[in-house]
C-alpha cells in the first residue's frame, strides 16, 4: 500500500468515528492559508488587525477557559504505568481510548474535518519527520500552516520514510471536563479533544515534536529536547552554536533572538530555533541539532522594543496573535510591551479594559509567526545536517541559590546538573505560579516515558558522543535581599555567553566550587555595562546552606524513579554533598 493509501486508510477511521460533514486535504498553499483567513474573518474566529501598521495579522480569542496547556489532563498511555514513570499522568491505551473514544464519537457533526500532512524539521533533512494531524478547529490549520511544513514537503518525505505520527484533534465541545490529551507513544498516536489552544491542539509542537519524538529517540539512538538553538558569531565571523534548555515561558525566544550588547565588539547571535531541538549524532561523533518548528509560538506579554526587538520585528507582520488585547485602531497591545494601556483598549475577553481590572492580555498569550521572518534567522536554519552542537546550556527561573552561571565538570555532572534542575512555575502551564519544582532538562511537562530511562539515555548518549558538548547552567533571575533582579539579562547575556564560549575553547578562567566551575568576577566581560561589583559577587556566590537543601530536594525527586534511576546520578548527588559538607 502506497503511503498515502495509509493516511487515506486513518483518515477514514477518524472520520467514521468522528462524522465530519466534509473532509479536507490540505496543500499548504498561501491560497490556501488566504482563503482559510477569509472564512475566520467572516466567522469571527479572527479579527483583523491594523493592515498599516500590522499587515497580515489577526488577533484570535480562545474560549475563557482555554488559555494554556493543561497538564493534569495530559496523559501518556503506555502499556505499564512503569513505563510513563512518576511524573507523568498514565492511562492503559485501553482504557484512554475506551474513555476518550466516546467523546470524538460525532464530535465533528455539522463541521469540516481538515487533514494535514505536515513535516516537522528541514526539507530534505534525514533527520526530519511527517505528522499528519486531522482537526475541526480551522484556527489549528492556520497556525500549522505557520509553525510547520504543510503539504507537499510533507507527503514527498512520506514516500521515502514511510512512517508518519497521526494526530487525531477535535474542539469537542471546549469543556475542561471533557478535555484529555493523549499520547500512545508505543504505537505513535495522539489524541486530543476539548481544547483548541496552543501546546494542547497544535500537535506538531509538544505532542509530536516533544513527548512522541522523546520516546522514538530514546528508542533510535538520538534526542528530542526542550531547547532553543542560537548561533553565537564572534569578532572572526565563526559561529559557535548552543542549545539551551529553559522551563515554559522562561526566556527562550528572547535568548534565541537576542541583540548582543557586545555586538560593537563583533559578538552577535543568529536564530537557528526557540523552543525544541532534535539532536543526532553525526560520522564525526559530533552533536549536530535541527529545529523541527517552521515558526515561532512565542508569548507576548514582556516582549517589547528593549526586551526584544527581533521578536518585535519578526512579528509586525503575517502574525496570528492569540489572547492579546486590542486598541480602538486594531493594533494588538499586551503588558510589558513598553507603552501606557492606551484609552478605549478592548481586553483578551473583548471587553472594555478598565484599570481596576486583571490583565489587559492573558499572561499566556501568544504570537504565532513564521520563522523566515526573523531578522537575525541563522543562514543554516534549515540546514538538513543540522549545526554542529558545542555547548548545552541548563538555565529557569531561580530568584535565590544558583548562580549567574557554573560548568559542569563532566557529561555526567552535566546530565546531574540537568536532572536536579529546580524551576519557579509559571503562567504557561495552569496551576501556580512562582513555585519551586524540580524540572529535569526542563522536559517535565514533554517526556513521552520515564525519566529515569530518559537520564540513562543522555548519559548512553554522551558516551556515544566523541565531540561532547561542554555543560553549563545559567540563572538570568537572581534577586537580591530586597527583590531587585541582580543581573539585567537580555542583551547582557552576551557576556555569559561569551564566557562559555571561551570555556568552550579551554579557556576563560574559573574556580572549581562545590557546584561546578564557577566564572570569577573578572573573568566575565563587564566592560561597559553598569553592574555594582556586590551584585556581581553576589550573582557568583555559592550560597552553601540553600545548595544543602537544594540537594534534599533533588534526593527526594531523584527517589521517586526507584531503581530505574541510573547509578551514575546517584554517585553525583553524593559527590555534590560531601563536596559541599567539606566546604
Ligand atoms: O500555552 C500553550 O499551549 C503554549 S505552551 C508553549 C508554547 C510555545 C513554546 N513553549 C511552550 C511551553 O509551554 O513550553
Ligand atoms: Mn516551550
Amino acid at each position: 500500500m502506497s503511503m498515502k493509501s495509509e493516511v487515506e486508510q486513518w483518515v477514514d477511521e477518524s472520520a467514521r468515528l468522528t462524522k465530519p460533514d466534509r473532509i479536507y486535504w490540505c496543500t499548504g498553499s498561501a491560497e490556501e492559508y488566504a482563503s482559510f483567513i477569509g472564512s475566520m474573518l467572516k466567522d469571527g474566529t479572527l479579527i483583523a488587525l491594523n493592515e498599516k501598521t500590522y499587515p497580515g495579522c489577526y488577533l484570535h480569542r480562545s474560549h475563557p477557559n482555554d488559555v494554556a496547556r493543561t497538564e493534569n489532563l495530559t496523559f501518556i498511555c503506555t502499556k505499564t504505568k512503569d513505563d510513563a514513570g512518576p511524573t507523568n499522568n498514565w492511562m492503559s491505551p485501553k482504557e484512554a481510548k475506551e474513555k476518550v473514544s466516546k467523546l470524538f464519537n460525532d464530535s465533528m457533526k455539522g463541521r469540516t474535518m481538515y487533514v494535514i500532512p505536515y513535516l516537522m524539521g528541514p526539507v530534505g533533512s534525514p533527520f526530519s519527520k511527517v505528522g499528519v494531524e486531522v482537526t475541526d478547529s480551522l484556527y489549528v490549520v492556520a497556525n500549522m500552516h505557520l509553525m510547520t511544513r504543510v503539504g507537499e514537503a510533507a507527503m514527498e518525505h512520506l514516500e521515502k520514510t514511510h512512517e508518519f505520527v497521526p494526530g487525531l484533534h477535535s474542539l469537542g465541545d471546549l469543556s475542561p471536563e471533557r478535555r484529555f490529551i493523549l499520547h500512545f507513544p508505543e504505537e505513535k498516536l495522539i489524541w486530543s479533544i476539548g481544547s483548541g489552544y496552543g501546546g494542547n491542539a497544535l500537535l506538531g509542537k509538544k505532542c509530536f515534536a516533544l513527548r512522541i519524538a522523546s520516546f522514538m529517540a530514546h528508542q533510535q539512538g538520538w534526542m528530542a529536547e526542550h531547547m532553543l538553538i542560537l548561533g553565537l558569531q564572534e569578532p572572526t565571523g565563526h559561529v559557535t552554536y548552543m542549545a539551551a534548555a529553559f522551563p515554559s515561558a522562561s526566556g527562550k525566544t528572547n535568548l534565541a533572538m537576542m541583540v548582543s550588547t557586545l555586538e560593537h565588539e563583533g559578538y552577535k547571535i543568529l536564530t537557528v530555533g526557540d523552543d525544541i531541538a532534535w539532536l543526532h549524532i553525526d560520522e564525526e561523533g559530533r552533536l549536530r541539532a535541527i529545529n523541527p518548528e517552521a515558526g515561532f509560538f512565542g508569548v507576548a506579554p514582556g516582549t517589547s522594543v528593549k526586551t526584544n526587538p527581533i521578536a518585535m520585528r519578526t512579528i509586525n507582520h503575517n502574525t496570528i496573535f492569540t489572547n492579546v488585547a486590542l486598541t480602538p485602531d486594531h493594533q494588538p497591545w499586551w503588558e510589558g510591551m513598553g507603552s501606557f494601556p492606551p484609552q478605549g483598549l478592548t481586553d483578551w475577553l473583548g471587553r472594555p479594559y478598565a484599570e481596576s481590572a486583571e490583565k489587559a492580555a492573558h499572561p499566556n498569550s501568544r504570537f504565532t509567526a513564521p520563522a523566515k521572518q526573523c531578522p537575525i534567522i541563522s543562514p543554516h536554519w534549515e540546514d538538513p545536517k543540522g549545526v554542529p552542537i558545542s555547548a548545552i546550556i541548563f538555565g529557569s527561573r531561580r530568584s535565590a541559590v544558583v548562580p549567574l552561571v557554573f560548568q559542569a565538570y563532566s557529561w555526567q555532572h552535566g546530565v546531574f546538573m540537568g536532572a536536579g534542575m529546580g524551576a519557579e512555575t509559571t503562567a504557561a502551564a495552569t496551576g501556580a505560579v512562582g513555585v519551586v519544582r524540580r524540572d529535569p532538562m526542563a522536559m517535565l511537562p514533554f517526556c513521552g516515558y520515564n525519566m529515569g530511562d530518559y537520564f540513562r539515555h543522555w548519559l548512553e548518549m554522551g558516551g556515544r558522543i566523541r565531540k561532547q558538548p561542554k555543560i553549563f547552567r545559567v540563572n538570568w533571575f537572581r534577586k537580591d535581599k530586597d527583590g531587585k533582579f541582580l543581573w539585567p539579562g537580555y542583551g547582557e547575556n552576551i557576556r555569559v555567553l561569551k564566557w562559555i564560549l571561551e570555556r568552550v575553547r579551554g579557556g576563560g578562567e574559573a574556580g572549581e566550587t562545590p557546584i561546578g566551575f564557577v566564572p570569577s568576577p573578572a573573568s566575565l566581560d563587564t566592560g561597559g555595562m553598569s553592574i555594582a561589583p556586590e551584585a556581581l559577587k553576589e550573582l557568583l556566590s555559592i550560597d552553601k546552606e540553600g545548595w544543602l537543601k537544594g540537594t534534599d530536594n533533588i534526593e527526594e525527586a531523584f527517589g521517586q524513579f526507584g531503581d530505574r534511576l541510573p547509578g551514575e546520578l546517584w554517585e553525583e548527588h553524593k559527590n555534590m554533598r560531601q563536596r559541599l559538607e567539606k566546604t
